[in-house]
């Protein structure tokens, strides 16, 4: 395949993009998906959350049902398996190609993906939805190497105001830190944890902004959280989490039990270490078209 062919032009990046991304472990394209795409996302997550789902299948993972507070965050794993609209955005063909430019790797697939609503509490409630500080490493450590990487595409636009989330600047090159916050829903994500940076550089958290149908990368090892949101709307994210093709299990780690029971389902043998991780519930963003296996 020459260049040309291997990315539709629109969804090529340039060198200057990806050297951004190697520096500071996240990188913001321009939006992706335009309003009738985003509305009808809006519809279909709200399904999903009412538990109605178009195949029949529930998602593997749900943390709120009806009747669990407003304020709480809503949070769904692979609604893909739910809903055909939500599978649209979670597989779609652009973001698969941008994020094996950024991983440097030939083929992409979903490791799953993540419906989160950040209900808007107002200027007065106390603070709850936010999400604390964390690597997304630090719950995949039964994925090796540790290249995986999340596309957030956002349903209402990101800002300050509405809890979007921050990064730290180039964490991603900082190793392992004590970072497994993510359901900390009463998280004071302004007083930043005293991360250990290496000599030279400093704890940096940058704001995400993003326009809707923008969609933010951020790879698997960066630091990162959410306030709340204090506005009176929503603020609906729908979340691919991906693996480069290469990816393999690595047992004995105790994470992702989820996933790995998932993995280990697909195959007729015990799994074992060095596997990789595959099968059509791990399916091929990037090449389009390919076969899932
Ligand atoms: O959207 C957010 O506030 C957090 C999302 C997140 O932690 C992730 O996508 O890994």
């Amino acid at each position: 395949m020459t260049e040309a062919q291997k990315f539709p032009s629109k969804h090529q990046i340039t060198e200057e993009q990806i050297g951004f991304w190697e520096e500071n472990g996240y990188f913001i394209s321009p939006s992706l998906f335009g309003e009738e795409e985003l509305q009808q996302g809006m519809k279909h997550m709200a399904s999903v959350f009412a538990e109605d789902y178009e195949t029949n299948v529930p998602p593997n993972i749900r943390k709120w049902w009806a009747g669990d507070p407003e304020t709480s965050m809503k949070n769904v794993d692979n609604a893909w398996w739910s809903d055909y609209y939500i599978r649209r955005f979670v597989l779609s063909p652009a973001i698969g190609a941008i994020a094996s430019q950024l991983a440097n790797t030939d083929s992409v697939r979903l490791f799953q993906d993540q419906l989160l609503h950040k209900p808007g509490i107002g200027a007065d409630r106390p603070r709850s939805a936010t999400v604390g500080w964390h690597q997304d490493w630090a719950y995949w450590k039964c994925t090796t190497p540790a290249h995986a990487l999340t596309a957030r595409i956002s349903l209402d636009g990101e800002y300050e105001e509405n809890g979007c989330m921050q990064v730290i600047r180039g964490s991603h090159r900082w190793g392992v830190q004590d970072g497994r916050h993510f359901f900390q829903e009463d998280a004071d994500v302004n007083d930043i944890p005293d991360f250990r940076a290496p000599d030279g550089e400093t704890v940096e958290a940058v704001p995400l902004i993003l326009e809707p149908g923008g969609v933010s990368f951020h790879h698997s090892m960066t630091l990162h959280a959410s306030t709340e949101n204090r506005t009176d709307n929503p603020r609906r994210t729908i979340i691919a989490h991906m693996i480069p093709g290469e990816t393999r299990y690595q047992p004995g780690t105790g994470d992702h039990a989820y996933n790995v029971a998932v993995l280990s389902a697909q195959k007729d043998s015990a799994l074992e270490e060095g596997d990789i991780w595959e099968g059509d519930r791990f399916p091929v963003i990037y090449p389009p078209d390919a076969p899932n296996g």
